[in-house]
C-alpha cells in the first residue's frame, strides 16, 4: 500500500485551513495571508484532489462585484491549471459583525433574510464549480444566555431555512446535497444542533429530509466528550454521512483542529477502519472525500503550514494501512470470533418469528440458566483492544 496520496485517496482541505494565519482570541497572526492560487498548487503538488472554501474566504465579505469575480476567475484559472476540483463549498455566516446573533437563527429577522440571500448566492457559485456538498456549520446559531433565545422557535427558523434551500436546489437543477456540521459550542455559548445525533433528528423534520445529511468533524464531536467513530457508524446506518472533516482533538476542551491523528488515535484508527473497510464484505463504507479541517498551529512558518497538510494525509494513509493488516491478521480473526463479533449481525429473532414463538420457547427463558450461561468466561474484549493497539503501533 502507498503512502504518498494520489487523487483516488479522495483527499480535500479547506482554505480556511492551510490560509489559517494564526490569529486566535489571544493574538494576531503570525503568518502572512496565504493566497488561493498558491494554496491550489501547493495541495495539487502534495497528492490533494480538492479545495473547498466559504464566499468569505476567497473574496473578503462586502467585496464589489468586479473583485469577487476576479478572485473567482483566478481560482478557475488554478483548478482548471492543476486538475484540483471543489468537492465542497460552504457559506460564512459567523464572521461579519452583522451575524454576531447568528444568521438563519438571529432574533434578528432582516439579518435572517440576508442570510439566506449569501447563501443563495454561494450556492449558485458552488453549482457553477461543480460542488456536490453544501456545507452548513451554524457556529453562530446559538446562544450564551437561556432567556436570550427561544430554542424551538430558533429551530423552526433553521428548518425554514434550510426547506428553502432545499426547493432552491431542486428548482435549479442543481445536483447538490447539504451537510450539516455540528458542534457543542465555540463561538457561541451553546450552539443550536450540538451534535451529529441532534442534526439527525432534526433533519428528519424537514420538508425535503433526502437532501441533508451530516458533515461531522472529529473534534467538536470528541468537544461533546462523544466517540467520533462510532458517531460516524451510526450517521452511516442512517445513510446520512454526506462529507467529513477530519482533525485531531484532545479532550474536552476549546476546538483544537489538530492534525488527523494528533488527538485520540485509537480512535482515529477505528474511523478510518470503519470509512475504508466498514461496508458489507470489507469494502469501503464512505466513498466521499477525505476532508481536513485542521489548523496549522500558530507556532509554524509556512514550510510548518505544508508539512502538517502532509501530515493530515500520510497519517490517514497510514491508518488505512495499519487497518487492512489488522483485518488480514489470523489472530486479530480468531480474537474477534472469539469475541462474538459477527454473531451481533445475526438477527435476535428466527426468520418470520413473532413474539408468540419467542414466548413459547422454553429454551430462551424457562430453561436458561442465565446464572450459569457464561460459566466465568469473558468475552476477550481487551486482547482484540490489544491486537488493535499492537498494530497501531506497527508491532504486528
Ligand atoms: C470554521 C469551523 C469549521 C467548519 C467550517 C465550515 S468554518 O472554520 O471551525 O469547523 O467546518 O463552515
Ligand atoms: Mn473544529
Ligand atoms: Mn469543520
Amino acid at each position: 500500500m502507498s503512502l504518498t496520496p494520489t487523487r483516488d485517496d479522495k483527499f480535500s482541505f479547506g482554505l480556511w485551513t492551510v490560509g489559517y494565519n494564526g490569529t486566535d482570541p489571544f493574538g494576531g497572526p503570525t503568518r502572512p495571508a496565504l493566497d488561493v492560487v498558491h494554496a491550489v498548487e501547493r495541495l495539487s503538488e502534495l497528492g490533494a484532489y480538492g479545495l473547498t472554501f466559504h464566499d468569505d474566504d476567497l473574496f473578503a465579505f462586502g467585496s464589489s462585484e468586479a473583485e469577487r469575480e476576479t478572485q473567482i476567475n483566478r481560482l478557475r484559472g488554478a483548478l482548471a491549471d492543476t486538475g484540483l476540483i471543489v468537492p465542497m463549498v460552504t457559506t460564512n455566516l459567523f464572521s461579519a459583525p452583522v451575524f454576531k446573533d447568528g444568521g438563519f437563527t438571529s432574533n434578528d429577522r432582516r439579518v435572517r433574510r440576508f442570510a439566506l440571500r449569501k447563501v443563495l448566492r454561494n450556492v449558485d457559485l458552488a453549482a457553477e464549480l461543480g460542488a456536490k456538498t453544501f456545507v452548513m456549520w451554524g457556529g453562530r446559531e446559538g446562544a450564551e444566555y437561556d432567556s436570550a433565545k427561544d430554542v424551538r422557535q430558533a429551530l423552526e427558523r433553521y428548518r425554514e431555512a434550510v426547506n428553502l434551500l432545499g426547493d432552491y436546489v431542486t428548482d435549479r437543477g442543481y445536483d447538490m446535497r447539504f451537510a450539516i456540521e455540528p458542534k457543542p459550542n465555540e463561538p457561541r455559548g451553546d450552539i443550536l444542533l450540538p451534535t451529529l445525533g441532534h442534526a439527525l433528528a432534526f433533519i428528519e423534520s424537514l420538508e425535503r429530509p433526502e437532501l441533508v445529511g451530516v458533515n461531522p468533524e472529529v473534534g467538536h464531536e470528541q468537544m461533546a466528550g462523544l466517540n467520533f467513530a462510532a458517531g460516524i457508524a451510526q450517521a452511516l446506518y442512517h445513510g446520512k454521512l454526506y462529507h467529513i472533516d477530519l482533525n485531531g482533538q484532545r479532550g474536552i476542551k476549546y476546538d483544537q483542529d489538530l492534525v488527523f491523528g494528533h488527538g485520540d488515535l485509537h480512535n482515529a484508527f477505528a474511523l478510518v477502519d470503519l470509512l475504508e473497510n466498514g461496508g458489507p464484505g470489507g469494502v469501503p463504507a464512505y466513498n466521499g472525500p477525505r476532508h481536513f479541517d485542521y489548523k496549522p498551529s500558530r507556532t509554524e512558518d509556512e514550510s510548518g503550514v505544508w508539512d502538517s497538510a502532509a501530515a493530515n494525509m500520510r497519517t490517514y494513509l497510514l491508518l488505512k494501512e495499519r487497518a487492512a493488516a489488522f483485518r488480514a491478521d489470523p489472530e486479530v480473526q480468531a480474537a474477534l470470533e472469539a469475541s462474538k463479533v459477527g454473531e451481533l449481525a445475526v438477527p435476535t429473532l428466527n426468520p418470520g418469528e413473532s413474539y408468540e414463538t419467542l414466548l413459547s420457547d422454553r429454551s430462551a427463558f424457562e430453561e436458561f440458566d442465565a446464572d450459569a450461561y457464561f460459566g466465568g468466561r469473558g468475552f476477550g474484549f481487551v486482547r482484540l483492544q490489544q491486537l488493535a493497539t499492537e498494530h497501531l503501533l506497527g508491532a504486528r
